[in-house]
Formats: structure tokens, sequence, C-alpha cells
């Protein structure tokens, strides 16, 4: 598949306005996200992995913030069980209307249904899965533990929570390696200095990382039995959480 490149920030901007998934980050989202989170290759495909093992006959699996549904499209492949289905929920209209575009072009498996919504506005149910795969960050702090004991109840026993996040770390010293390994990763799929830095200006108020011990302790007040990380990447991590 041809993806455009991202050169969203690759002039010199006067005034650099705060991130938004708007039609113009749609247009290269697929080769933005790639070249910006170390591992994001690996971890849809783990999702997809995940929702094959932990997708139950009768429930909803659910990929919150889906974007253009890199992970809907995984559990899609890999969902064996009977009479269970995928909601795709993103509160961005580009995005899902260009998600919905993709969809119709075919493909088998479990049932997809998309969804432009608020992911704390919209009810959660019967679910086995639940992928919040780089959304997190995005809801405001003082939403985060709502969401998640939402939820929590709305998942059946035995079920997988699987939160993928940048994290940021409480050593000065360990913060300011990875951020800058991060940066020399972005170099390497070949970022500019420019864009870089005017990427993070941008993403400054809008993208909020916290660090593990902070996620693990919401997980665990929120009900989970246990939140662990499965996969790091840097200042990337993905972590899944059982019910
Ligand atoms: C992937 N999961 O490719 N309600 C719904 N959606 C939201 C909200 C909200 N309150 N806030 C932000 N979003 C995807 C990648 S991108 C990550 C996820 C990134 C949506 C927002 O519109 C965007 O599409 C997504 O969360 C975050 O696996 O760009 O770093």
């Amino acid at each position: 598949m041809h993806f455009n490149k991202d050169s969203l920030y690759a002039n010199p901007l006067g005034e650099i306005a705060a991130f938004k998934f708007d039609e113009s980050v749609v247009n290269v989202f697929p080769d933005m996200i790639r070249r910006s989170v170390p591992g994001y290759g690996a971890i849809i495909s783990a999702i997809g992995m995940l929702a094959g093992r932990f997708s139950r006959a009768d429930s909803l699996c659910y990929d919150l913030g889906c974007s253009l549904g890199a992970a809907t499209l995984a559990m899609r492949e890999r969902i064996a069980a009977e009479n269970c289905s995928i909601v795709a929920v993103d509160s961005s209209e580009s995005m899902i209307t260009r998600f919905k575009r993709n969809l119709d072009s075919g493909g088998a498996g479990a049932e997809v249904r998309v969804v432009c919504a608020d992911i704390r506005e919209i009810a959660i149910e019967r679910a086995s899965v639940v992928v919040l795969n780089f959304t997190l960050q995005f809801i405001p702090l003082e939403d985060r533990a709502s969401l998640l004991a939402k939820i929590y109840q709305g998942m059946l026993p035995g079920g997988v929570l699987i939160l993928s996040e940048k994290l940021r770390f409480d050593d000065p010293r360990q913060q300011a390696l990875q951020v800058d390994m991060h940066q020399q990763f972005k170099k390497m799929q070949g970022y500019s200095d420019l864009e870089i830095s005017q990427k993070r200006t941008a993403l400054e108020d809008v993208l909020l990382p916290e660090s593990f011990t902070v996620h693990q302790k919401r997980l665990l007040e929120a009900g989970f039995a246990s939140a662990e990380i499965w996969f790091q990447y840097f200042n990337f991590a993905s972590m899944i959480a059982l019910k």
C-alpha cells in the first residue's frame, strides 16, 4: 500500500497550533505513526494475536481511538469466536470518514461497527477485548480514572485491556535519555530537527504522558487484577491489564 509522506512540520511555521486529528493529519497518518512511534507495527500485530486469544463468543471487542483502524483490522483477521464483533470508535470525523471508506473496500472476518463519538461518552458492554492503542494519552488527566473504571465495568470476567502509551520517567536522567533516543529514532526515520521540534511544540499540551507506576496504580484502582508491560521501545510501551 502507498502512504502519503508526513511533511506537516517540514517548513518553518510562524505560529505552531496545538495538534489536531484533522484532514491534513488523516492524509499522512499511517506514515506519521509508523515513523513516530517505535514498535508500532509490532504492537499492532500483537493486538491481533491477543484478540485471537481473548475474544469470546457473543462478546464485543472495542478499539477506542481507532484512527484509521489499524488495530481493528489486525483484530478482525484473528477473531474466530462466534458472534463476536468489533466496535471501533474515534472522535475525529476525518478519521472515521476515511476509515469507513477503507473498510468498504472489503475484507473478511469479524463484523466491524465504526462509530464517531467521544470514548468518554459511549457505553462499554460485554467486552472481551478492549484496545486503547495510544489514545489514553490524549484524554485529559482528570478523566482517565473514570474512563478506565467504565471500561472495567463493561468487561467480561477474564477479559483483556491492551493499553499502549508514550511514557514519562520520574528519574530526570532516564527521562532525558529516553526522550533523546526517541528523537534519534525519528531522525533515523527521516524527520529533520525542525520537524521534530515543531511537532513537539504542537503536542505539548495535547499529549500528556505518565509513568508506568501511575498507569499501573490507576488500572488496579479501576479494578483490574493485574497490569504489566508486555512491550517497550524507549519511551513507548504497551501494557496488558487483566480483569
Ligand atoms: C492506531 N489507535 O493506529 N474520543 C475518541 N477518540 C479520541 C479521543 C476521544 N476523547 N481523543 C483522541 N481520540 C490508533 C492510533 S492516535 C495516536 C491512535 C497518535 C483519537 C484521535 O482522534 C486519534 O485518532 C486517536 O485518538 C489517537 O492503533 O496519533 O499518537
